[in-house]
């Protein structure tokens, strides 16, 4: 029973040491036997021994958070719960595991990237913008499939925008600059990427009052190569994927890979809309080139094929933002 006694003891002597305690006020109690024999007490007295207190640094509070409530009055309850609501509270504030791509470009993105590139129809701006906002986790905005949005929603801009692509023509300055910009209003905490937009003087100016841009892509494909791959271009209207019969087929004939759902061929894409196209294309390009080439900002790449195209425009961005494949370690095909 003594042995019992003098385990509980140490039990309790355990429990109450707490951080602040000084271990020299346990030391000078002896065990249970020795106590007896020094003392002359009977063994079992020590049962009515008073309870051990350990006085250094150990509030009511403290001993709460060990699980004895003796002597805790509800003031001292309420004081603990309400450290524990803290504890809580800032474990739950702990900044969140960060994605690694975000984490590893945020010295970088603390200036925000915005970039254009330009091309004529068919020239793989779309391709190519795919695959640097996969790379690079910008935003790809392209104006193209921006109207078509507005067409599929009939909004009054995508009805009016809609009698002039399948002329093959370009959409009139204002109403093409009107919907950019509101876009861009909204992107403004974003790093972006510009497909298709500006095509003209006019345009690259509205740009060039919001904001400034860093680079300038500009592709530079043979008119031949331009015409073969648009006429075999197929697209799923619902996501946006692009197919080209000899480029990238799709896997079933006429069928989007992931959804199955039947490809389209967009109007202008259609031989009569497209030479209309390609036509006014280097017209209307010219002065924006010299405006953005006068900025030193533009870069142009020549080639007939965009595999080939790629590989420089990636170290070229390479050089101006991490690519995020160095980062993160599985990464999905390049699109
Ligand atoms: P879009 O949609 O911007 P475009 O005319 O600028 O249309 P498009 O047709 O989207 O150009 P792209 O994006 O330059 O072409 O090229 P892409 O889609 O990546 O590639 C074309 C095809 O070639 C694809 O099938 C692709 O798989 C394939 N391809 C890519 N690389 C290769 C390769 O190396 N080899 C082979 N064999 N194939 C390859 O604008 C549509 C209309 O909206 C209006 C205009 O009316 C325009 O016509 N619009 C504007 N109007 C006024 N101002 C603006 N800023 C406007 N923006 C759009
Ligand atoms: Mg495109």
């Amino acid at each position: 029973r003594t042995e019992a006694l003098g385990q509980s003891s140490r039990v309790a002597c355990k429990r109450r040491l707490l951080p602040g305690s000084s271990p020299s006020s346990l030391a000078v109690l002896p065990p249970p036997w020795l106590f007896s024999l020094l003392t002359g007490c009977p063994p079992s007295s020590l049962a009515v021994l008073p309870p051990l207190q350990v006085t250094s640094g150990e509030t009511p509070v403290e001993r709460h958070q060990w699980g004895d409530t003796s002597g805790v009055t509800p003031v001292e309850r309420h004081q603990w719960r309400l450290q524990r609501r803290h504890q809580r509270r800032r474990q739950q504030w702990r900044p969140q595991q960060t994605d690694p791509r975000i984490e590893n470009r945020s010295p970088i993105m603390a200036k925000l990237f915005r970039a254009v590139i330009l091309g004529p129809p068919g020239s793989g701006k779309g391709t190519i913008s795919g695959r640097i906002a996969h790379r690079f986790a910008l935003t790809h905005l392209s104006s193209g499939d921006f109207l078509r949005e507005n067409i599929t929603a009939k909004t009054e801009a995508g009805i009016l925008a809609k009698t002039y692509i399948d002329r093959g023509l370009l959409v009139p300055d204002h109403v093409i600059t009107r919907l950019l910009l509101t876009k861009l209003e909204e992107m403004t905490r974003h790093s972006w990427l510009m497909d298709g937009f500006p095509r003209t003087l006019a345009q690259a100016n509205a740009l060039n009052s919001t904001c400034d841009l860093d680079l300038v892509i500009s592709l530079n494909i043979p008119f031949e190569t331009l015409k073969d791959r648009l006429s075999e271009r197929w697209v799923h209207p619902a996501s946006g994927r692009v197919y080209n019969l000899g480029f990238n087929p799709p896997r079933r004939q006429g069928r989007d890979d992931i959804s199955g759902e039947p490809l389209i061929q967009h109007e202008d894409d259609k031989p009569e809309a497209l030479v209309a196209r390609l036509r006014h294309y280097k017209d209307q390009v010219k002065p924006v080139i010299d405006l953005y080439k006068s900025k030193s900002i533009l870069h142009t790449f020549s080639g007939t094929e965009t595999d080939r195209i790629w590989p420089y425009i990636n170290s070229l961005i390479s050089t101006k933002i991490p690519s995020i494949s160095q980062t993160v370690t599985q990464h999905a095909p390049l699109p």
